[in-house]
C-alpha cells in the first residue's frame, strides 16, 4: 500500500509534460503529509489521484474517493480547487447557500428562437447519498442499495416528469447505442473515469429514468450518485431549467444529499462541487470555433467549450457543447445566468462572422 502510493508519486513526479491541477499541486512536502492519512470509509491519497497518475494528459487528475476526502486530503484538494474554479489564492473557498430562483420568474428568453444555431439544450446537477463513499471505494452491494434508494424515490416526481427506470444491466446492445447516440445514455468509454474506479463492476446498479418525452432524465451511478438531467431540442433555456428545479425539489424531499457550506454539493470530480450544476447548448458555430482566439472568448464569458459526445470528445461539423465552466462560488442561477449571457454573446459573434 505504502509502496504503490510511493510509486505512484513518483510516476507523477517523472512525468514530464504533465500539466494535471494534481501535478501542479501535489508537492513532495504535501504528498509526505497526505500519503499516511486515511478517511473513515478508508479511503487513501492513491484511491484519489489513480486516474491521474495514470493519466499524465489529465487536465485535473485527482477525485474525492469520498465526501471526507475534501477535509482529510484538503492540503492537495483545495488548491486544485481554486484553480479550476478561478477563486484567487488570498480568498478563502466559499460557497452560497444553493439559490435556484423562482421558477416563476425566470427572465430568460429562448437563445435562438430562429431556431438556426442551436440543436438542444441541456441542464444537469450531481448530487451524492449522504454516507456513502465515490467509485474508488464503493462496493458492488452499495452501488445497488444506491441504486434502490434513488428508483423508490421517483415514486415522489410530479406527474410530468412521470417515467420508468432502465437499468444498464440487461439492456439490449441497440436500445444502448440508440440511447447512447441521441445523447440521453452514458457509457463505459471515459478512461479518466475508468482509472478511477468509475467502472467498477459495471454495469451492476447503474441505469438511467427518463419521462416519456425523454425531456427529464436521471443517470444512477455514472460518475456520480445520481445525475439529475433536463433537456430539449432548441434553445429554450427557460423551460429547461424550469423542468430541472422542480426535479430538484422532488427528489430532496425523498433523498438526503451530500452538501457541506463551505464546498456545497459534494461530488466525486472536484470540478462539479457547488452548484453541480451544467448548463450547456449544442451550438453550431463553424466560423467562430475557426478563429484563433475562440479560446480566449470561451474563457472572457467563462465557458468551456467541450465535443459534442461528452467530455473529451470532439466537434461534428462545427456544433459545440458550450457550458457555463464555473460551478463553485456562485449560485445555481448565477451559473445558469452566466451561461445564458454567454451563449447570446458566442452566437452574436457568430452572425457577425457569417
Ligand atoms: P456531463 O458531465 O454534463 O454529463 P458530458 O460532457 O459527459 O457531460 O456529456 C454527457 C452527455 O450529454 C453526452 O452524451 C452529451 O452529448 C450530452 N449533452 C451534453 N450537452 C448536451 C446538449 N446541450 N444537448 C444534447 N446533448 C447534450
Ligand atoms: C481530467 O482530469 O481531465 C479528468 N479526470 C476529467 C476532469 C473533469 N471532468 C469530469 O470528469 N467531471
Amino acid at each position: 500500500m505504502a509502496e504503490e502510493m510511493e510509486t505512484m508519486f513518483e510516476k507523477l513526479s517523472k512525468a514530464e509534460d504533465c500539466k494535471s491541477l494534481l501535478k501542479k499541486h501535489l508537492s513532495k512536502e504535501v504528498f509526505e503529509t497526505l500519503k499516511d492519512k486515511k478517511t473513515s470509509l478508508g479511503g487513501t491519497l492513491a484511491d484519489c489521484i489513480r486516474s491521474g497518475v495514470e493519466n499524465p494528459e489529465s487536465g485535473v487528475g485527482i477525485y474525492a474517493c469520498d465526501p471526507e476526502a475534501y477535509t482529510v486530503f484538503a492540503d492537495t484538494l483545495d488548491p486544485v480547487i481554486k484553480d479550476y474554479h478561478k477563486i484567487p489564492d488570498n480568498i478563502p473557498i466559499k460557497h452560497p447557500a444553493c439559490d435556484l430562483g423562482d421558477p416563476e420568474k425566470l427572465k430568460f428568453e429562448d437563445l435562438d428562437p430562429e431556431g438556426k444555431f442551436i440543436v438542444s439544450t441541456r441542464v444537469r446537477v450531481g448530487r451524492s447519498h449522504d454516507n456513502f463513499g465515490f467509485p474508488p471505494i464503493l462496493t458492488k452491494e452499495q452501488r445497488e442499495e444506491m441504486e434502490r434508494k434513488t428508483t423508490e424515490a421517483f415514486d415522489g416526481l410530479p406527474e410530468e416528469l412521470k417515467g420508468s427506470y432502465h437499468p444498464i444491466e440487461g439492456m439490449d446492445a441497440d436500445t444502448q447505442k440508440q440511447l447512447t447516440e441521441d445523447h440521453f445514455l452514458f457509457n463505459d468509454h471515459d478512461r479518466f473515469l475508468r482509472a478511477a474506479g468509475g467502472y467498477n463492476d459495471w454495469p451492476t446498479g447503474r441505469g438511467i429514468y427518463f419521462n416519456e418525452e425523454k425531456n427529464f432524465l436521471v443517470w444512477v451511478n455514472e460518475e456520480d450518485h445520481l445525475r439529475i438531467i433536463s433537456m430539449q431540442k432548441g434553445g429554450d433555456l427557460g423551460a429547461v431549467y424550469k423542468r430541472l428545479v422542480t426535479a430538484i425539489k422532488a427528489l430532496e424531499k425523498k433523498l438526503s444529499f451530500a452538501r457541506n457550506d463551505r464546498l456545497g454539493f459534494l461530488t466525486f470530480c472536484p470540478t462539479n462541487l457547488g452548484t453541480t450544476l451544467r448548463a450547456s447548448v449544442h451550438v453550431k458555430i463553424p466560423n467562430l470555433a475557426a478563429q484563433p482566439n475562440f479560446k480566449e472568448v470561451c474563457d472572457t464569458y467563462n465557458l468551456q467549450a467541450r465535443g459534442i459526445h461528452g467530455e473529451h470528445t470532439e466537434s461534428v461539423g462545427g456544433v459545440y457543447d458550450v457550458s457555463n465552466k464555473r460551478r463553485l462560488g456562485l449560485t445555481e442561477l448565477e451559473a445558469v445566468t452566466e451561461m445564458y449571457n454567454g451563449v447570446k454573446e458566442i452566437i452574436r459573434q457568430e452572425k457577425e462572422l457569417s
